[in-house]
């Protein structure tokens, strides 16, 4: 066995995704639909529980909003949703989310050393379009052999789904990829078909735990950037390249 593949999750792995993306476009929605529901960045911390935008809006009038009723709840989120898409690849076409530190690097040393790439995420098609257009250009949609999004699979992360219909895509074994994932989530989902993370934390998920990860670090790191090992073994890399990744997959995978 050897190592085969990469596949990265999108929102908060890729790019700080959330705050000024998601969130801010989930507000806009609700203000263009005349609903008075704000959602606090300290509130979005508990709604990041729940994977996928829709799923989300539903789970956030539960807990916090009981009282709202409407004669088509389905349609009406499903029409808020969309909305908030909208909102969201607007926001990233005036390029406001940067991709996080080593991400770039990685993509790029990854294709040299003749590793696939794949990404599996619960957020809408459009929304990965817009984040690797305005980040890396056109063509660097096809950096990537599958493109796992949103509604893909019924099962949205915690599940596994989207790690096994990237596998079965690729005509891959678990063991011959290394997932890249922020959240508990998102290692869950990993974890749940035998794929093996590597971590990096963001403002939301700093406090998860994630068990089983091959390596939580504060970020990718550059070459001139040293990441912080915030939990895994002592090594002398200093940056997530596809050395240290060769390591980690002969001793983890
Ligand atoms: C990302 C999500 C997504 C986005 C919103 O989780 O949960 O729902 O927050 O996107 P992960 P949509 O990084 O674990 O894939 O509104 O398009 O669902
Ligand atoms: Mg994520």
């Amino acid at each position: 066995m050897s190592l085969k593949a990469l596949i990265f999750d999108v929102d908060g792995t890729l790019a700080n995704t959330e705050r000024d993306g998601h969130l801010k476009a989930f507000n806009l929605a609700f203000k263009e639909f005349n609903l008075d529901w704000v959602w606090s960045n300290e509130m979005y911390y508990h709604l990041l529980d729940v994977t996928g935008g829709k799923l989300r809006i539903k789970y956030y009038l539960k807990k916090y909003n009981p009282e709202f009723s409407h004669d088509d709840l389905e349609n009406l989120v499903n029409s808020i949703h969309a909305l908030k898409t909208k909102k969201y690849v607007h926001l990233i076409n005036n390029g406001i989310v940067p991709l996080r530190t080593g991400v770039k690097r990685l993509f790029l040393e990854a294709k040299k050393a003749g590793l696939r790439l794949a990404i599996a995420t619960t957020t809408t098609p459009d929304n990965v379009n817009a984040l690797i257009k305005n980040t890396l250009g056109d063509e660097a949609i096809g950096f990537f052999e599958v493109i796992a999004a949103g509604d893909c699979v019924k099962n949205l992360k915690p599940a596994g789904d989207v790690y096994q219909f990237v596998l079965d895509k690729m005509q891959l074994k678990n063991n011959e990829v290394i997932a890249f994932e922020d959240s508990k989530n998102g290692i869950v989902s990993a974890n749940s078909v035998g794929i093996n993370s590597v971590i990096t934390i963001n403002q939301y998920t700093q406090h998860h735990i994630f068990n089983g990860a091959m390596v939580v670090l504060d970020n990718l790191g550059e070459p001139n950037k040293d990441f912080k090992i915030i939990k895994g073994d002592k090594t002398k890399h200093t940056f997530l390249s596809v050395d240290y990744l060769q390591e980690l997959y002969a001793r983890y995978c």
